[in-house]
């Protein structure tokens, strides 16, 4: 037997992390709790349940908790109710184990430093499991790695579960989640309920979806969900030390079973392995769903563009992780006259109504944005919308109270200090690391937004008439360009390319295929996901116009040849006028471009070179036809409709007339 005690050393104790036994939690439990519902009767397979109540859940959530109670041994179960209350406790417990701080320069605003290993989306340990390999990923060419997700059999899976959570949350509290992705009463919404040990992860559910007793409720009416199951990966029968981010990221695994509608999570508490109804549902699981059901789930911000006569258009857009789309969707344009409005910063669910009108719905309820970049000058409007009922992550801490990254150089009062998101003192021109992590979030309700759209909660969600997609391009692709039909418009998605970013594992600036901004987000072989985007064709007589616009490309001298942020807005009124059919595009080998003099540059007081910002130099569009050809290749094969392939033949041929 373990000793019980343990001593510290100096060293831990200076390096400011939380040490206490498991034990412990329970004290701090019953010190936080006041649920009128705890009592002697209320448990489950011979666990306390220490909030809410056992006769909320259906039969099905009720068989779901036991089986998973069966498997972890958590200490007492939490039913989450998405009240007030609730979240208050969960804070407090929360800056009791030293998971958060307060940030008292702003209202109801916390930060959570994580572990150092545990900043990111793991890709590499991501996983969709299906009995067949081809169901997931497409067969890349002999001897290439396949980079269009990562497949593993349902029996590894079973025995990946087994391994790390068998006993996981011992000593521990298993919250049960109930939550649904996009309003209640949409009939695009769908329902998950996440079992969860960590306290950070309940509290950015709350904020990040429509969390509580609500859905459970339609939960007893009999409706569907998807199965969340996540751990951070401690145990904590065995008295180990336990720091104020419990994580595990050497056996970090992130799984999913589209068949079962089934996600399973363990070793990390970041974002998007955590905060499972983001990418984990609405995108991977939400992609199977939705090729089943005939919809789309896609890596899209969605925003109301309203022009200079009043009249309004839905957008969505594509663009990899950390290419600006949050900037974007809160745009403040700076062409007079126009009006953005703001439904939603990251993913969209879109399907055509029965009048053959694409319709998107944010199934998401706060934005996840990542933090270093946003400051008053590019997104003024992410500045009003999240200084108040925010958790951020990673972001450095000031010496008033506040927070601090990279970008709010002019925003901080003199004098001011500042702690970086490791909690080392950090001064500016002296540390060359950055004071806030690149992948730093703030989490925050979207309906704090200054712009959020009027109809952003609408249950028929709102008509979306044009669809972007983009990527950072630093070199060869133009600001904006169209396609051509609704076929080459796939073709485009299938085609993007970007600059890697720190939203993932990934280092340096290496170009990245990147189809559809979804690269990480499959949840099925690419290959049938192009036919069934191919498909849509056939759902509708007035499918959304297709473009692709590109922010970042470079001059000569390295410098961005356009300024960006509310300049797109010059971007989207071009988009907008041909959507109305306006005669300002003309044809090019890749697709059309705005005519000479049609792109309205008017107040716009600095040069720009757009002769070189809608150059087509014929060598790079040679090699980003090899690129994409041997990416169909290598990563694709026989999958490849024969439609895209076509696709990518035509332009080859109008590229080598170029
Ligand atoms: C995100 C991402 O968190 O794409 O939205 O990584
Ligand atoms: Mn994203």
């Amino acid at each position: 037997m373990k000793p019980l005690l343990f001593i510290l050393t100096k060293k831990q104790v200076l390096s400011g992390k939380l040490f206490y036994r498991y034990s412990n939690e329970g004290g701090r439990f019953a010190r936080n709790l006041s649920h009128p519902n705890v009592g002697l009767f209320n448990q489950l397979r011979g666990i306390s349940v220490v909030y809410g109540n056992l006769k909320d859940l259906s039969p099905k959530v009720r068989s779901y908790v036991e089986e998973n109670v069966d498997l972890c041994r958590p200490e007492r179960i939490y039913i989450c109710d998405g009240s007030e209350n609730e979240n208050n406790q969960l804070l407090r417990l929360m800056q009791q184990q030293g998971t958060i701080v307060p940030l008292p320069k702003y209202q109801n605003c916390w930060l959570a430093r994580t572990n150092p290993a545990d900043t990111a989306r793991v890709e590499s340990k991501t996983f969709i499991s299906t009995d067949d390999k081809s169901e997931t990923i497409p067969t890349p060419k002999d001897g290439i790695k396949g980079a269009l997700g990562n497949w593993m059999a349902p029996r590894d899976m079973d025995n990946a579960v087994k391994d790390r959570f068998a006993g996981c949350m011992r000593g521990r509290t298993m919250y049960v989640v109930p939550f649904s992705m996009g309003p209640l009463a949409s009939p695009l919404s769908k329902i998950g309920i996440e079992l969860t040990d960590s306290p950070y992860v309940v509290a950015s559910m709350r904020i990040m979806t429509r969390m509580g007793k609500a859905v459970l409720d339609k939960l007893l009416e009999g409706a569907e969900f998807v199965k969340c199951l996540h751990s951070v990966g401690t145990p904590a029968n065995r008295f180990i030390e336990m720091s104020s981010w419990p994580c595990d990221p050497e056996r970090t695994i992130i799984l999913h079973k589209p068949k079962n509608n089934e996600i399973v999570s363990y070793g990390s508490g970041y974002g998007g392995n955590s905060l499972l109804g983001k990418k984990c549902f609405a995108l991977r699981i939400g992609s199977t769903i939705a090729k089943r059901e005939g919809w789309l789930a896609e890596h899209m911000l969605i925003l109301g563009i309203t022009n200079p006569q009043g009249k309004k258009r839905y957008i969505a857009a594509a663009f990899p992780s950390a290419c600006g789309k949050t900037n974007l969707a809160m745009m403040t344009p700076s062409l007079p006259g126009y009006k953005i409005e703001c439904v939603g910063d990251d993913i969209a669910w879109m399907r055509f109504d029965n009048n053959g009108q694409l319709r998107a719905i944010n199934p998401e309820n706060g934005f996840f944005g990542v933090a270093p970049g946003t400051s008053n000058s590019s997104n003024p409007i992410a500045m009003s919308t999240i200084f108040k009922n925010t958790v951020f992550t990673n972001v450095a801490s000031t010496s008033d109270g506040g927070v601090f990254w990279e970008g709010m150089e002019d925003e901080i009062e003199n004098g001011v200090k500042i702690t970086d998101w490791r909690g080392n003192q950090w001064v500016k021109g002296q540390n060359s690391a950055p004071a806030a992590h690149p992948n730093s979030r703030f989490c925050t309700p979207a309906a704090q937004c200054p712009i959020i759209d009027p109809a952003w909660e609408d249950p028929d969600g709102v008509p979306i008439s044009a669809i972007l997609f983009g990527g950072r391009r630093p070199a060869g692709v133009p600001l904006v360009y169209e396609a051509r039909d609704w076929k080459h418009g796939v073709f485009i998605g299938s085609a993007m390319r970007s600059e890697a970013t720190a939203a993932a594992e990934y280092k340096g600036k290496v170009i990245m295929h990147d189809p559809f901004a979804m690269r990480p987000f499959f949840g099925y072989n690419f290959g049938d996901y192009l036919s069934h985007w191919l498909s849509m064709e056939k759902r509708s007589n007035s499918l959304p116009k297709i473009f692709h616009v590109n922010w970042f490309r470079k001059g000569s001298d390295g410098k961005f040849l356009w300024p960006g942020f509310g300049e797109n807005s010059r971007v989207l009124d071009w988009i907008l006028r041909r959507l109305d059919n306006e005669n300002c595009a003309q044809d090019t080998p890749i697709g059309l471009i705005p005519k000479p003099n049609s792109l309205n540059l008017e107040g716009l007081n600095e040069n720009i070179n757009l002769t070189e910002l809608f150059n087509l130099p014929k060598d790079f569009w040679r090699e980003e036809v090899f690129a994409i050809e041997t990416y169909f290749k290598e990563q694709v094969g026989k999958d490849l409709p024969k439609e895209i392939a076509m696709q990518l033949s035509d332009l080859k041929h109008r590229v080598e007339k170029m």
